[in-house]
């Protein structure tokens, strides 16, 4: 699990509400501090020594430069430190100030209303680590259509594998495939610097072809090894413009003696289908052919109440912006909640996506999920791992439940 930074700098412009967050971060662990009353002066001091600030704790309501004008001033700085809210202001502030900052780019870490408790601040500071470890290729990375083209010709692109486990027994559930492009001059690629690509020029098709095709076959390797499990795919709707694919992906499944029930399609509302109809249709057809179909980024702008009603399908995933954080947030936990309803009313699996710590997995459970995703499980993994993965988690929670 995360663990706690060793510099944090403090702003805000009551010296007492400082002394007493300070003494209250010594006590968990934080070694050295800076101070600052006002925005414009903690801006001084992270010009100064900004490197070694891995933290800073602003206050929302200051004179001069507030906690706004400052989150709009650290996203230009080249190496901002992560940040957390700690103010007396009202919860809906402090949510639009997260909001503001993630827009900005910044690492939000959480707020904290004053005064601060040891219980409230501790999973902030321990998100630190966490959030700083997820590896990006940056948005600085600029893909051509030729590159893409050439890169899936050459079978450049791999998947890894993230355990999705039943919370009723515990047991694997099924493993969603995600896309990584092992790039020879730029090394690991990941998903965000090259899917709007991918979409946009066509090209998502013949890679997603070529991809259900090596998780099929993963599959059989794995069963070799003596794990049976479920592969979870993303179609992006930008590729559902082929009423043959359903046909195709049949008779694959068939070569390989794959019964379809053990592959999920994930479905998204990305980039509004050019033809609803034929989106329909073969959604439609996938599902006649015992695939499962699943929405995913339920919650979102991607994924609405209408596709409920249009889309043959048996599973809900519930997007992370309302799982992670869930268990200390009541508007989220209410959304969560009124999900699971609904998804129950319908009869349909409900996975919740991105649980990364133990409050959020005890608030899944209670609200009665039946499939958990998130690092607190376990990050996407390559194939090779999987089978000891599974190993190690079951001898972890043998005996728990049966
Ligand atoms: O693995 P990562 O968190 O970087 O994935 C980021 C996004 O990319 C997710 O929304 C995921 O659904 C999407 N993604 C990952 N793999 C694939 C894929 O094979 N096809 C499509 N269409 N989207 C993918
Ligand atoms: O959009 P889609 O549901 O396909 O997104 C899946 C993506 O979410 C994957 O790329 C995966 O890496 C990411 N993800 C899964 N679990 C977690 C989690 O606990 N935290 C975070 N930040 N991302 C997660
Ligand atoms: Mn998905």
């Amino acid at each position: 699990m995360g663990s706690i930074p060793k510099t944090v700098l403090l702003v805000d412009d009551e010296p007492f509400i400082r002394g007493l967050t300070r003494r209250i971060l010594s006590g968990l662990g934080v070694e050295s501090f800076l101070e600052a009353s006002s925005g414009s002066e903690a801006l001084s001091i992270l010009k100064a020594c900004g490197k070694s600030t891995e933290l800073i704790l602003c206050d929302l309501m200051m004179p001069d430069m507030d906690g706004i004008e400052l989150v709009r001033h650290l996203s230009e700085l080249p190496h901002p430190p992560a940040i957390a809210f700690l103010s007396g202001a009202d919860d809906m502030v402090l949510k639009a100030a997260c909001s503001l900052a993630n827009a900005r780019l910044l690492n939000v870490l959480g707020a904290v209303s004053k005064p601060i408790s040891h219980e409230e601040i501790l999973p902030i500071l321990k998100r630190l680590e966490q959030r700083a470890v997820r590896p990006s290729s940056g948005p600085t990375l600029k893909i051509g259509k030729d590159d893409l083209e050439r890169g899936i010709k050459a079978d450049e692109f791999v998947l890894h594998y993230q355990p999705k486990v039943s919370l009723k027994s515990l047991s694997l559930s099924s493993v969603e495939a995600l896309v990584r492009w092992e790039h020879p001059e730029h090394g690991m690629i990941f998903p965000d610097s090259f899917i709007e690509l991918a979409e946009s020029t066509l090209l998502i098709a013949p890679m997603t072809e070529k991809l259900v095709e090596l998780s099929f076959r993963q599959l059989q390797k794995w069963e070799t090894v003596g794990l049976l499990t479920r592969v979870a795919l993303n179609l992006s709707p930008a590729m559902l413009f082929d009423t043959e694919l359903p046909d195709r992906l049949s008779r694959l499944a068939a070569s390989l003696a794959l019964d379809p029930s053990r592959i999920i399609f994930e479905i998204t509302e990305t980039g509004a289908p050019s033809d609803e109809a034929v989106f329909l249709e073969i959604v439609t057809r996938l599902h006649m052919h015992g695939f499962v179909i699943s929405i995913d980024d339920f919650g979102t702008g991607r994924s609405s109440l209408l596709n409920l009603e249009a889309l043959p399908f048996s599973e809900l995933k519930i997007d992370r912006a309302f799982v992670d954080g869930a268990a200390q947030d009541n508007t989220k936990r209410n959304i969560l909640k009124a999900s699971v309803g609904l998804a129950k009313s319908l009869n349909l699996k409900i996975v919740a996506e991105g649980v990364e710590h133990l409050e959020d997995w005890d608030l899944v459970t209670e609200l009665g999920c039946d499939i958990v995703q998130g690092y607190f499980v376990s990050r996407p993994l390559p194939a090779a791992d999987l089978p000891l993965w599974v190993t190690q988690w079951q001898s972890q929670h043998k005996g728990r439940k049966e």
